[in-house]
């Protein structure tokens, strides 16, 4: 597997970009300690080019060490401390190792007990086998192999969230953290065992307990995203940099929480998302749409302004959210690579969020007026490298499944299917803009219908869920539920569920649609549009099975603090992450 390269996109900005001046307005938003400047503060990084490692880098940064990266296996050797994010597929990312020298290397580094994080693959490759599409071998460092997380039992795959730790021995970079959620993404896992045993330091509950750090030595791994997951995240990087966590642990809040001892497994995330264009001047704004007209109602139709994309990222990251969510609303018309300052605003963004960030709008193939052609690929690519975790696909996916239905025949070479492949299934979301249309007989239709709740204006009792693209502006014949199950079947890692006929309404998500998505498909579900209140996440979380659940205008109105949704949802039974 290969790093798409992008040329490089000049420096043409089309629209003015709206942005806090420094880091967001200059105020830390965490309570982490940097290392102060010591002569060796210099952090070797192993980054083999095959993803998105810039969230590690921006953590690294922001605690005050350098990074010099890895060019020749030597360089490894030489490390003071060595962090290898792994990211891509087992068998990409062995290849590369064995080929350059660097498998070997990582051996020798590791036998002399040297410090070495691996973070998410980092920690599957000490193993000695994976079966993603396997067997693969791996370093042989750990005794054990890799294997999927078991979906046959109606366990959603990938292990997308905010999950609990649960010690299994003292460990130097995890004290303190029994039972607080870090963040997960990932279908292979290690499983501990009596050959293990002696490496395991954390294991999580998923379908039974699956091994979520290891550590001998100056030796650690961990399966989850420290980069991702904010404060504990950072106190745990932070750990193993200064090889002092237990100030570390007295320097930050972790220690005045009480640690989180009903937290046991997956935790139910709470998403903001920012609907993202330009106003009418040209300024990059976050807007809210009333079923997806984003335009306020006064003669001059101005769009809606609700604040600046960066700074509204940030705060969000303040107040809890579990992840952020930007939306390139027009992104179907602007080409996202001609709209550079988005690409900006997901840097900047990443600079200061450490938690996992997602950009849609306007992934597909695309040429330009001057002839250059970009693939979706491309695009995606550019997103990752920008700050971006996870990419989700709008109407390219809704023409992809259509096409997949009518010919049952998985072409390969649409933008769903070419992005998962490359960066795997976890990293691609497919967004579904679905309209409500009412019936009288679940027969009139040759898609999938729910009874409804609430009968319709004219008492229809049924209804399907058409999908739209182009932003709610064309209906296709499609409905949620074929469109749902043809995208995981495609390769899509998870789905997000609009519904337009709830969007900025406030009355609440619309439960029918979220079950019948929910209960279709095995990859997570986020349930989006329509949350007005705290017990609107409630009632989604109680009466459907969804992952999550996603809210624009409560948040950016200032209706409803995102800890107000987590505090009731904890009162109510839920375990979200505090
Ligand atoms: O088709 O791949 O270019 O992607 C376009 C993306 O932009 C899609 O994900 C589509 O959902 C989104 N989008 C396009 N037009 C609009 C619009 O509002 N005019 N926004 C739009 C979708 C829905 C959610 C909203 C929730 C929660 N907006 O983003 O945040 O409904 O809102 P609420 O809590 O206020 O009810 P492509």
């Amino acid at each position: 597997m290969e790093a798409v390269n992008i040329t490089s996109l000049g420096s043409m900005l089309p629209i003015k970009l709206f942005m806090a001046p420094q880091s967001i307005s200059g105020q830390k938003s965490h309570n982490i300690r940097c290392a102060s400047n010591r002569e060796d503060n210099v952090v070797t990084l192993l980054d083999y080019g095959a993803g998105n490692v810039r969230s590690v880098r921006n953590a690294i940064r922001l605690l005050n060490f350098n990074i010099q990266d890895v060019k020749k296996p030597e360089d490894i050797l030489e490390a003071k401390r060595l962090v290898f994010p792994g990211v891509g597929a087992f068998a990409a990312a062995m290849d590369i190792l064995n080929k350059t020298g660097m498998a070997e290397a990582l051996r020798e580094y590791i036998k002399n007990d040297r410090p070495f994080l691996g973070i998410c693959l980092g920690l599957q490759l000490l193993f000695e086998y994976s079966e993603e599409n396997g067997p693969v071998k791996g370093l042989g460092v750990i005794p054990g192999a890799v294997g999927r997380f078991d979906s046959s039992t109606g366990l959603r795959v990938p292990h997308i969230g905010w999950n609990a730790l649960q010690i299994q021995k003292s460990s130097a970079i995890l004290e303190g953290v029994q039972g607080h959620h870090v963040y997960f993404v990932h279908s292979y896992r290690a499983m501990p065992s009596n050959d293990n045993n002696e490496w395991v330091s954390a294991t999580c509950n998923y379908g039974g307990g699956f091994i979520a750090a290891v550590e001998k030595g100056n030796v650690h791994a961990v399966q989850f995203h420290p980069e991702k997951s904010s404060n504990v995240g950072l106190d745990i990087l932070k750990g193993f940099l200064t090889g002092n966590r237990s100030d570390s642990v007295k320097s930050s809040d972790l220690a005045e929480n009480q640690p989180l001892k009903h937290a046991s497994t997956l935790a139910k995330r709470v998403i903001a998302c920012l609907d993202v264009r330009a106003n009418n001047k040209g300024d990059l704004v976050v807007t809210k749409g009333d079923q997806y007209d984003v335009r306020e109602h006064s003669e001059e139709r101005e769009v809606r302004n609700l604040g600046k994309p960066v700074e509204l990222a940030g705060q969000y990251y303040k107040d809890g959210a579990d992840e952020v969510t930007f939306l390139n609303i027009t992104g179907f018309r602007d080409f996202p690579l001609g709209d550079l300052p988005m690409l900006e605003v997901l840097r900047r963004t990443s600079e200061n969020v450490f938690v996992p960030l997602t950009i849609g709008g306007g992934i597909r193939d695309f040429t330009d007026k001057d002839g250059r052609y970009y693939s979706s690929l491309e695009v995606a690519s550019e997103y990752f490298r920008s700050g971006a975790d996870k990419i989700s696909i709008g109407s390219d996916a809704v023409y992809a499944a259509e096409e997949y239905i009518k010919t049952g025949v998985k072409m390969g070479t649409t933008s769903l299917e070419q992005i998962s492949y490359v960066y795997g299934n976890q990293a691609v979301v497919v967004s579904i803009d679905p309209r409500r249309v009412y019936l009288n007989s679940p027969k009139d239709v040759p898609f999938k219908t729910v009874e409804l709740t609430h009968p319709g204006p004219k008492g229809e009792k049924y209804a399907w869920y058409q999908c739209t693209v182009n932003g709610g502006r064309e209906g296709r014949p499609i409905g949620a539920y074929e469109l749902a199950k043809a995208v995981e079947d495609l390769g899509a890692g998870e789905i997000l569920l609009n519904c337009i006929d709830c969007d900025g309404q406030g009355q609440g998500f619309d439960i029918d649609l979220v079950k019948l998505i929910s209960e279709a498909v095995n990859i997570p579900v986020i349930a989006s549009s329509g949350a007005g209140a705290v017990e609107h996440f409630s009632a989604v979380f109680k009466q459907t099975s969804t992952s999550a659940a996603l809210a624009a205008g409560i948040f950016h109105r200032r209706e409803v603090p995102i800890m107000a949704v987590k505090e009731h949802l904890r009162i109510q039974g839920t375990e979200v992450r505090i």
